[in-house]
């Protein structure tokens, strides 16, 4: 368990250091197709969190609300395919954890720089809250805010480092959560930035 009381999800640290090798060649390849870009909330405040997506499905965020959209709002085109070694991970993670059988047809890239934070929300644009969610943790540390089924509820504080692998499921899956303001630093591989994986089952 993650935290004490809980048995859904499960965090798998050094999970994603062996695909890296092949992985970090094909994020480049996404970001230079999609390029990671400040979404505005429904509200009209822009994120300090940089997005793209991959997969036939990618999260966006406007004035008219959240959604998932086959096609990048930007350029008007789909977004890029997965690529076989992102599927790979996710499904390895996701049956490592119990969770057999994940089909992810969405992957949103994060990019975090220093500063760059996430409030505490849910995760409710998906269809199928049974599958689970994989995230990957790449390049500066993070500390991830794990709260309770209330946005009051006290948060949990869990340090993720660069190749860490989560998934989150089960009784966690609509709990909320978050990321606490990035630490200024250097990744030895990736630099002045944290860029974060979540694998989805959107459809
Ligand atoms: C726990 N991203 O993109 S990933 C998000 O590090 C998001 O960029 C964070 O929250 C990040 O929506 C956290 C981990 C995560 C993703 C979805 C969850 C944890 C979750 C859904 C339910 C519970
Ligand atoms: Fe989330």
């Amino acid at each position: 368990p993650l935290v004490p009381g809980s048995c859904a999800s499960v965090l798998l640290r050094a999970f994603a250091l062996p695909y890296l090798d092949e992985l970090l060649p094909a994020l480049d390849s996404i970001v230079l197709a999609a390029p990671l870009r400040h979404m505005a909330t429904p509200g009209g405040l822009r994120m300090s969190v940089a997005m793209s997506n991959c997969g036939p499905l990618g999260w966006v965020t406007d004035g008219r609300g959240y959604r998932y959209a086959r096609r990048d709002p930007d350029s008007g085109l789909p977004w890029p395919p997965m690529p076989p070694v992102f599927l790979r991970l996710a499904q390895a993670a996701a049956q490592a954890a119990g969770y057999p059988g994940f089909v992810p047809d969405a992957c949103l890239l994060n990019r975090y720089a220093p500063g760059a934070r996430m409030a505490l929300h849910q995760d409710r644009d998906e269809c199928d809250f049974n599958a689970p969610i994989v995230s990957v943790s790449l390049g500066l540390p993070a500390t991830f805010l794990f709260g309770g089924a209330e946005r009051a509820d006290k948060a949990a504080r869990i340090g993720l480092l660069h190749g860490d692998v989560v998934v989150w499921g089960g009784a966690d899956r609509l709990r909320f959560h978050g990321v606490a303001p990035l630490k200024e630093g250097e990744h030895a591989v990736l630099g002045p930035q944290r860029i974060n994986l979540t694998f989805r089952k959107a459809s």
